[in-house]
């Protein structure tokens, strides 16, 4: 798609190959709104080597943002133009950044996040009768009313910590019902790694219309967990800090392929902290929360929330501890309860992920291959 604008912007160096023209994108209908921008999708003409037209995911910031807003922006895009391709991290296509408004280009990805897609499950599993080709919950995502019809992931999940050498004093939020003793303990993780499952459940919705079913079971959460490692293991070894993993951020496809996404946050290695501003608290490690220190070993905190919220079926963390009450809970040696449909074996790994030493937590790699189906165990 020829526009010289951009063109003589390529050839002057001011943009790069991953430069297009605001022409070759229509923007559509939008999908979704998150704590930091808009996502529409849309389609593209003739975009970059993509012959035709491709529908896309276009993500913006929402209106009169402010000057940080942009720069974070801008460099989120710089970080995805060096990320590469992997089937379980959600590809970057191109952008617009010579003029507002800034675009970013990505993949679109059809079934929506994780986390509504477990919510719809759980929601359906407390109705019996609903395990028939045609019942009508199987329409509850056609593809044109997905965002209509599922709940939203909440943006107060996100919640403004204060930057490094300022001690986090954290609201209280509504619920301040502490009761630690629904939360296990992170003592005993030595337990050697059996073969992990989630425990049998069953669940289908098939959706008659699309073709497209919901499953889960055992093998399928199982899949989803190491389908996760495997994206986060790919950014761990670019030395990539995600700092935002969660369900609601974890993209779903036609063919139950999970895309890590919302790289927002994301920075290269070990980060501190340096401004206050809004980050998801209950999916935070230690040292985050109460350091500000970011890195593959906090994102592998948030992975092992990632699961519970997996096992759980999209509940929220914590719901009994309040803001402030989260640090001294988590240090007390408090931890999220083992889900009732997840095994022993698999709520090791949470605990593993949830060592309050970062070093002593598992890496993406390790987990992978101890999730993998290929590994063998010792009991
Ligand atoms: O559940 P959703 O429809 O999936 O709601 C959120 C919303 O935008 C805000 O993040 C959707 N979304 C984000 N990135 C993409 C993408 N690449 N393809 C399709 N939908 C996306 C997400």
């Amino acid at each position: 798609y020829v526009d010289k604008y951009v063109e003589q912007s390529q050839a002057l160096g001011l943009a790069d190959i991953f430069e297009v023209p605001h022409s070759a994108i229509h923007i559509g209908r939008m999908l979704g709104e998150g704590a930091f921008g808009r996502v529409h999708e849309a389609t593209a003409i003739n975009m970059r080597r993509m012959r035709g037209t491709t529908i896309v995911a276009v993500k913006q910031l929402k209106a009169n943002p402010s000057a940080d807003e942009v720069a974070e922006f801008l460099s989120e895009i710089e970080m995805l133009k060096g990320v590469g391709t992997h089937h379980n991290v959600v590809c970057f296509l191109g952008c617009c950044t010579i003029r507002a408004p800034y675009l970013m280009i990505m993949e679109y990805v059809g079934r929506g996040n994780l986390l509504s897609y477990l919510r719809m499950v759980r929601q359906e599993l407390g109705q019996p009768k609903s395990r028939n080709a045609n019942h009508p919950t199987g329409r509850l995502l056609p593809a044109n009313s997905r965002s209509a019809s599922l709940p939203r992931p909440q943006s107060v999940n996100y919640i403004e910590l204060k930057a490094s050498n300022q001690s986090n004093e954290l609201e209280s939020s509504a619920s301040t019902n502490n009761s630690s003793s629904q939360h296990a303990t992170s003592n005993g993780v030595g337990a050697r790694l059996q073969k992990p499952s989630f425990a049998e459940t069953t669940y289908t919705i098939v959706d008659d219309e699309e073709s497209f079913e919901y499953i889960l079971d055992n093998k399928e959460l199982h899949n989803f967990a190491l389908q996760i490692a495997n994206g986060m293991r790919f950014l761990e070894e670019q030395e990539i800090t995600h700092r935002d993993l969660a369900a609601r951020n974890v993209l779903i496809d036609n063919n139950k392929t999970l895309k890590i996404s919302d790289f927002g946050l994301s920075r290269h290695g070990i980060y501190t902290n340096t401004k206050t501003r809004k980050l998801p608290l209950r999916w935070l490690s230690i040292e985050a929360i109460r350091d500000n220190v970011y890195s593959s070993k906090s994102d592998i905190w948030a992975y092992g929330v990632v699961l519970w919220e997996i096992g759980t079926l999209g509940a929220s963390p914590y719901p009994t501890i309040s803001n402030s009450e989260l640090i001294p809970f988590l240090l007390a040696g408090n931890r999220l309860e083992r889900p009732e449909i997840c095994t022993p074996q698999v709520y090791t790994i949470m605990l593993q992920c949830w060592l309050e030493e970062p070093e002593e937590r598992p890496t993406f790699d390790a987990l992978y291959k101890v999730l993998s189906p290929k590994t063998t165990y010792v009991d």
